[in-house]
């Protein structure tokens, strides 16, 4: 089993996937990680989008199936290696359902306030207004949706952590990198506490990002994005 990826949010729900599976006591078989180098367009190669045809990290490659779509991946897992990650009956809808609320929300309506909010240096800021209050507020809105879900639930739900938690964890915990305040939002801010002390979390947040750098970014990775113009590198870590 292959993993073509990169330290992303969507990468980073495969892998924690995986290390979610092995604390859970399965026995993966050997699997090899392939780093995609997103900047010189690894993803754009005719040995990428064989496996991809979206040209997105992260594709799964097991022996003859290529699976694409970070949220298709997690329940591939999940239906191959049963835990309770996935679980059966009534429990396999509620998760599968708040797993495709994170693929058609979450993950793009973040993605983009995120893009507005860091990556667009040369846009220039009258034009970013709109879609900085849309993106903002609908980040906000579904952080809500999150917070009433939570309610008096420890994982997204229920009592144990499934891919539904794993698919929007990585989102939501980047929410100081994309500026969503989810402070006020008792029940998701504790979530993502609850969620971060889980040993496999950490684990698989590791994977292709230095251990000092995993919920900051080093003086040295700053330094290269300043070079490349990205205000990231300007902001001061919080
Ligand atoms: N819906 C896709 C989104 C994948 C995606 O946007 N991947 C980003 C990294 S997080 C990527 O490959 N970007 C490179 C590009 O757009 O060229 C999924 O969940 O897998």
């Amino acid at each position: 089993m292959e993993l073509w990826t990169a330290a992303t949010p969507n990468g980073w729900k495969v892998t924690i996937m995986f290390e979610e599976l092995i604390e859970a006591g399965i026995e993966l078989p050997d699997f090899k990680i392939r780093t995609i180098n997103l900047s010189k367009g690894e993803q754009f190669t005719d040995e990428y989008t064989k496996h991809c045809p979206n040209a997105k990290i992260p594709v799964l490659i097991d022996g003859d199936t290529s699976v694409m779509e970070s949220c298709a991946i997690l329940q591939y897992l999940g239906d191959k290696y049963q835990t309770s990650l996935l679980p059966e009956g009534e429990g396999r809808w509620q998760t599968l359902q708040w797993l495709y609320w994170q693929a058609a929300n979450v993950g793009p309506v973040f993605g983009n306030k995120l893009s507005y909010t860091r990556y667009m240096d040369d846009v220039d800021p009258a034009k970013k207004e709109h879609p900085l209050t849309r993106f903002g507020g609908e980040a906000l809105r579904l952080v809500g949706v999150l917070d009433r879900q939570l309610a008096g639930r420890d994982y997204v739900c229920g009592e144990d952590l499934t891919i539904a938690d794993i698919a929007l964890y990585p989102w939501i915990r980047g929410y100081k990198w994309s500026k969503v305040d989810i402070t006020p939002y008792e029940n998701v801010f504790n979530w993502v506490s609850r969620v971060r002390a889980r040993p496999a979390v950490e684990r698989g947040l590791a994977y292709g990002v230095p251990k000092g750098e995993i919920d900051q970014w080093s003086a040295e990775r700053k330094a290269q994005y300043r070079k490349g113009g990205a205000s990231i590198a300007a902001n001061p870590a919080e």
